[in-house]
């Protein structure tokens, strides 16, 4: 069992570390967690803390539960459809915002892999971010797939639908939009977009148990593999961020640290000592 070590207080989500692991979840159970602008600006932030944490190499994202109202587990259901108005999401300042596209950003782009584990019901917006995460783990009794996102006429056309299309195929894809079933984790599953669904009680353990085994890797390979996977699906975005750590691999080279010295001592660099591999 981990122990937890609250990193930040937060209203909308919590927020906690053990052994090079964050636990980021969301905390309106009421709503079946469901996401407002408010929700989304501490998720940037805590995403943000746990990308430039150097003793952080996995992060959970979740959902607290379950409801005190009627004892039902959530994931996440999505944008919160009370905040909705003409120009997106409303925030307290009165702007309306595509509040969770840049989030959702942030759990491709940073370095480190990220492990949805769904207790309860993946909709809409929280689908779409089940399927962002680098890999889903799901409670096998109360974990429900369902994407709403047609009924209530606010839609994933990026990553929730088009990059979900790549992992379970066209069909399956479609059928998820266009009639907007309920799927269980069994289900989620055989169709690919789920890694292992596990009894409710043995949820949070086996995550962290995954998080621990990734946490076992070379946090180099880790970094490289999650951009490559990402590349083909990202286009200059995925190279650029493939290419940066190339760079990085290339910065830790004495090749690279010549031309920077050579620059320092103003004189020309000596590129005959390096192999010009074939
Ligand atoms: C989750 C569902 C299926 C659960 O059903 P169940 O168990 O029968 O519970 P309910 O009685 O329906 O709900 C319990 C209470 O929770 C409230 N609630 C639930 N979901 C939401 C929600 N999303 N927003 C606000 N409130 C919610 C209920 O109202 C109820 O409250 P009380 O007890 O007071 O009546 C079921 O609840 C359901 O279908 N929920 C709605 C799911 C949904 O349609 N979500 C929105 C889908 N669209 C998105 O998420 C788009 C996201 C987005 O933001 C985006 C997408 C693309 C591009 C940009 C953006 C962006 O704006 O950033």
């Amino acid at each position: 069992m981990p122990n937890w070590i609250t990193a930040k207080e937060y209203t909308d989500i919590t927020y906690k570390k053990c052994d090079g692991v964050a636990r980021i979840a969301f905390n309106r159970p009421e709503v079946r967690n469901a996401f407002r602008p408010k929700t989304t600006f501490e998720l940037l932030d805590a995403f943000g803390d746990a990308t430039h944490d150097p003793k952080i190499g996995v992060v959970l994202l979740s959902g607290e539960g379950p409801s005190p109202k009627d004892g039902i587990w959530a994931f996440c259901s999505g944008g919160d459809q009370k905040a909705r108005q003409k120009g997106g999401y409303r925030a307290e300042d009165g702007r309306d915002r595509l509040n969770i596209l840049e989030v959702q950003r942030q759990i491709r782009f940073m370095t480190k892999p990220v492990i949805a584990v769904v207790p309860g019901w993946a909709v809409g917006g929280g689908h779409s971010l089940h399927v962002v995460c680098d890999l889903t783990l799901a409670s096998k009794e109360h974990a429900i797939f369902k994407q709403t996102d047609a009924d209530v006429a606010s839609y994933d056309a990026g990553y929730g639908s088009a990059y979900l299309a790549r992992m379970i195929g066209q069909k399956r894809a479609r059928e998820i939009f266009f009639l907007g079933r309920s799927y269980s984790a069994q289900e989620a599953f055989e169709m690919g977009m789920v890694n292992a669904f596990v009894p409710h009680e043995e949820l949070e353990d086996t995550a962290f148990q995954w998080a621990q085994e990734i946490l076992g890797k070379s946090p180099m390979a880790i970094r490289m593999l999650k951009f490559a996977f990402n590349l083909v699906d990202d286009g200059l975005v995925g190279q650029q961020l493939f290419a940066g750590e190339a760079t990085r691999l290339g910065y830790m080279t004495e090749e690279a640290q010549e031309g920077r010295d050579a620059f320092l001592e103003k004189r020309k660099p000596n590129w005959d000592k390096f192999e010009r591999f074939s």
